[in-house]
């Protein structure tokens, strides 16, 4: 994603400077190489580049570093402050009753966006609606249709209807009842006179609270003029940027959200509703620069704790695994909250020390190995009875035939399984031995020594080694 290397080359350059107490001009000038080399690379425009690095160099030399901080502590804070200077305030966006405007050039991720916040917005208790304006893309209809159904959020269009302005006012009637409105428009290739008519036009009846401008997180430097245009013509409050989980920079879209005085609202990051955040600065930077959002970490964890209490029937508690046997069903319920947390790779790039640093050693696909293994596992189980989840260990030959064939998986993956349960459950046999206070200390080392989740990343001392 944006500026994906400039994390670990930063922390290769910073990691000299451990030790130093006082820096000298010629360390400033190796951070501030670094940190252009990666920020050029990644489509942020030049003369934004330079301001960027002259106030670097021009506080990392003139600030005193407060007592007790160490020369790479000092360059560290004021790079990501300057950093989150750069990136901007997130959007605001109060959760109330509103109707927001989508707008963008074709492709660029509107209608999944559109899904992507209504499934966003009922998370926070809100009751949302999308409005499918779009009559000129084929199939848009039934894409924005299937999209709301995944989200399970309200949705209007009319496929035999070709007046888009009309669309949309009859759409605000009917979904009178929803709390957000979220109107999505269509859109070309280029930015064209009856695009712009059209848009305007809609933004009239419509009279949104907030217009965002969604931007492929792979355009260059082209941004700038677009989002300028759009501004013009409709007036932007805040940009989306999408496909961050692609090989895409993204800043061109930085360059162009800081050209144009405007704030990042969400960052899209992958074809399903869920992969959508709402844009902070501060986690968004310490991520980039490897030091973890524990913050963002947290929130999924605790959705994906609700989502998976929701589904089981019965009560669960994550502790009775410290109690007996760790059992299949143990494993499924595991498997299940991990999957509802979102793509792996992206859970471990949240969590300090594991992101940046560690997934940079890992290949590629290793992440995504992993899931599709998650993935064919989940259908095994799915096969099993309750009484081999319950006790695998009665697992014998026949029944792998059995459930390798109702599951229309290899037999050799059912033994993988339970290859893989068994590792397992002898790595929570260790654990067992624990009184709770030692679980407490170790759940608060996780943590960060805050104590208590939610804290955002204020305990982990972003500063600190
Ligand atoms: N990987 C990835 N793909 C995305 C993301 N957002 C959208 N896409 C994909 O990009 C393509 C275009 O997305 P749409 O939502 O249809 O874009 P649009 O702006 O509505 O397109 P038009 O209506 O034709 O203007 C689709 O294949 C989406 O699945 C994202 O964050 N990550
Ligand atoms: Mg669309």
């Amino acid at each position: 994603m944006v500026l994906d290397d400039l994390g670990s080359s930063l922390r290769g350059t910073l990691d000299s400077l451990r030790g130093k107490s006082r820096i000298d001009e010629e360390d400033v000038e190796e951070v501030v190489k670094e940190i252009q080399r990666s920020l050029l690379q990644a489509d942020v425009d030049v003369s934004l580049v330079m301001a960027l690095s002259d106030s670097i160099k021009e506080r990392a030399l003139e600030e005193e570093p407060p007592g007790g901080t160490t020369a790479r502590d000092h360059v560290l804070r004021i790079v990501y402050e300057e950093l989150v200077d750069l990136v901007g305030e997130s959007t605001e966006l109060p959760l109330e009753e509103q109707t927001i405007m989508l707008a963008g050039l074709q492709g660029s991720g509107k209608t999944t966006t559109a899904a992507k916040m209504a499934w966003w917005f009922s998370k926070k208790g809100l009751r949302p609606a999308v409005i499918q304006t779009d009559t000129f893309r084929p199939g848009a209809y039934e894409q924005a249709e299937q999209m709301c159904e995944r989200a399970e959020v309200d949705f209007y269009g009319d496929p035999d209807e070709d007046d888009p302005v009309k669309i949309a006012r009859e759409g605000l009637e009917a979904t009178e009842d929803a709390d957000v409105r979220i109107v999505d428009t269509a859109g070309r290739h280029a930015l064209e006179a009856d695009l712009i008519d059209e848009i305007e036009e809609i933004e009239a009846t419509v009279q949104p609270d907030r217009s965002l401008l969604v931007l492929d997180a792979a355009i260059g430097q082209g941004a700038k003029d677009q989002a300028q245009q759009f501004e013009d013509s409709v007036g932007i409050d805040g940009v989306v940027i999408t496909k961050l989980d692609g090989t895409a920079k993204g800043g061109g879209a930085l360059t162009a959200v800081n050209e144009t005085d405007s704030t990042i609202a969400f960052l899209g990051s992958g074809e399903t509703v869920q992969d959508i955040e709402r844009f902070e600065p501060d986690g968004f930077i310490s991520r980039l620069l490897g030091m973890g959002d524990l913050k963002q970490l947290t929130e999924r964890v605790e959705r994906a704790m609700e989502e998976t209490q929701a589904e089981e029937e019965e009560d669960w508690d994550p502790e009775d695994m410290l109690k007996g046997e760790f059992t299949l069903k143990d494993m499924q319920r595991q498997m299940s909250a991990m999957s509802n947390m979102g793509p792996l790779d992206q859970v471990m790039d949240m969590i300090p020390g594991v992101g940046g640093g560690l997934m940079d050693q890992l290949p590629d696909d290793a992440m995504d190995v992993t899931q599709d293994r998650m993935r064919n596992f989940e259908v095994v189980m799915d096969s099993m009875t309750d009484e081999e989840l319950e006790n695998p260990r009665s697992i014998g030959a026949s029944q792998i035939r059995r459930i390798a064939k109702g599951s229309g998986q290899g037999e050799e993956t059912v033994r993988e399984l339970l290859e893989q349960h068994k590792m397992m459950a002898r790595t929570m046999k260790q654990f067992q031995g624990m009184g709770d206070g030692d679980m407490q200390r170790m759940m608060q080392k996780m943590q960060g020594g805050g104590g208590g989740g939610g804290g955002g990343m204020g305990g982990m001392g972003p500063f600190g080694d």
